[in-house]
């Protein structure tokens, strides 16, 4: 693995979006083609690191774990941005942005992470950023509404998500919304193309082909 930041990297386009906005579906639209390296989100990783759920120890008890998760999430997000592949083009599912903008933001403003934890994390986000190779060329996000997405989630009925209220999604949708839409949190790291999630899985792929000359072609 290289994380010189001057290495080469391919052309890398992240995908962003709420909790059950669809990443997965996205990432399964651009398998076929030959030239897209997939990466998707290393949830199996989180979901057992060592023989331990984080993500099930998360939300069991937020409080207690929000630190390790982020720290694991950091790690598996960095490993991913800086995957080494032949293909000129990396399509990956969130990315150590949305981590720390989205996640340890919200994180922070619901008090979970003490002020020393909290610079921990930024510590390493920092020094990331400025050395490791975690450049992005494209941000695809896929913006919904938090009821449609909340629905989703119930029906998927995922173990570790039970506790995950309609409340805590709309806050995250919020800060998706100022960091990739307003543009009035943080930096941006790449141009945005916005993408109408809300859409139905029998019609969403042909929002999803919207996308296909600006990843493919590479032409903003
Ligand atoms: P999709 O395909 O759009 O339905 O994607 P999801 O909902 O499977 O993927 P995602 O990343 O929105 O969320 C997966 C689970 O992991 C969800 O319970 C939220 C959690 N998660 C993802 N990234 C982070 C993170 O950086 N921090 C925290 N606290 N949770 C995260």
């Amino acid at each position: 693995m290289s994380i010189s930041k001057n290495s080469q990297r391919p052309f890398t386009v992240i995908v962003e979006g709420n909790i059950g906005s669809g990443k997965t579906t996205f990432l399964q639209h651009f398998n076929k083609f030959d030239d897209i390296c997939v990466l998707a989100e290393p949830i199996e990783l989180w979901r057992n690191c060592n023989g331990h759920n984080l993500l099930g120890l998360l939300y069991e008890d937020r409080k207690k774990w929000s630190f390790t998760f982020q720290s694991y999430v950091q790690l598996t997000m960095l490993e991913q941005h800086t995957k080494l592949t032949d293909r000129p083009i990396k399509l990956m599912e969130r990315s150590i942005y949305s981590a720390r903008y989205c996640f340890v933001e919200k994180m922070k403003q619901d008090g979970l992470l003490s002020h020393a934890s909290a610079a921990v994390l930024d510590k390493h986000f920092e020094w990331v950023k400025e050395y490791a190779n975690v450049g992005v060329d494209l941000i695809v996000y896929l913006r919904t509404s938090p009821h449609v997405v909340y629905e989703r989630m119930m029906l998927r009925n995922r173990a570790e998500e039970k506790s995950v209220s309609l409340e805590y999604l709309q806050a995250l949708h919020q800060i998706h919304e100022d960091w990739l839409y307003h543009k009035t949190i943080f930096s941006v790291a790449a141009p945005v193309l916005v993408l109408n999630a809300n859409l139905d899985k029998s019609v969403i792929h042909e929002e999803y082909m919207k996308c296909e000359p600006q990843i493919l072609n590479r032409t903003l």
